[in-house]
């Protein structure tokens, strides 16, 4: 039969992945501005669904915690103990409440049964190239992640890891593409609490 499946939480889990300059942070920034005004009260009544998410940004996660072995200098990066990263984030990933909105570079680290929902951001060369230049990234690492972009390595990585129908892919070239993005987003958090019976 029909009946809503029993879940372990309360608030879907939801990765927000794609190559450094996709639009990550910014995508759940904005995020995070409606989840706490659904908190507050004061969002309009299509984000009530959001008041018990939360954005957990990954890479202070990180940074804070110590889920590193050093910064790589050269690379502009941590060099991420992902088992560390790990252990920080299950007491929140597999809470009764969930509603973790997560980003970070790669999503397979993460294991299935933490997810409801894996964001594949995108964008065109040309856009990624403009904002990592903006960055002043290393030229080694801008052109691997130009490369990973180019041959979809992170939409393959989250198909390989995860159901077809909780992996996503959106466009984000445009401020209206980031617009439209995260309506869905929510859009899509709505639902999931209506199939659960919330
Ligand atoms: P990430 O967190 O994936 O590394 P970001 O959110 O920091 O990426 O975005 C990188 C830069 O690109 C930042 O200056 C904002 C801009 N940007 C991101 N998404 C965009 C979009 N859809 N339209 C226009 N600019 C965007």
């Amino acid at each position: 039969d029909d009946a809503p499946v029993a879940h372990p939480r309360r608030n879907p889990n939801i990765i927000i992945t794609g190559t450094p300059g996709t639009g990550k942070t910014t995508h759940c920034e904005a995020l995070a501005a409606r989840i706490e005004a659904a908190a507050a009260g004061t969002a309009p009544e299509g984000d009530a669904a959001l008041a018990e998410l939360r954005h957990i940004a990954v890479n202070d996660v990180v940074r804070d915690r110590n889920c590193h072995d050093g910064w790589d200098a050269e690379y502009q990066s941590w060099l991420v103990d992902e088992d560390k990263l790990l252990d920080e984030l299950e007491p929140d990933m597999t809470s009764e409440r969930g509603g973790c909105i997560v980003d970070w570079h790669a999503c397979d680290l993460f294991p299935a049964s933490w997810v409801d929902l894996v964001v594949v951001l995108t964008a065109d060369t040309e856009s990624l190239y403009d904002r990592l230049a903006l960055r002043k990234y290393p030229e080694a690492k801008m052109q691997e992640n130009i490369d990973a972009e180019i041959m979809q390595v992170l939409l393959t990585e989250a198909h390989e890891a995860y159901e077809p129908e909780i992996v996503v892919e959106l466009a984000s070239n445009t401020p209206d593409d980031m617009e439209a993005n995260v309506d869905r987003i929510v859009a899509w958090v709505t639902q999931w609490r209506k199939d659960q019976g919330a």
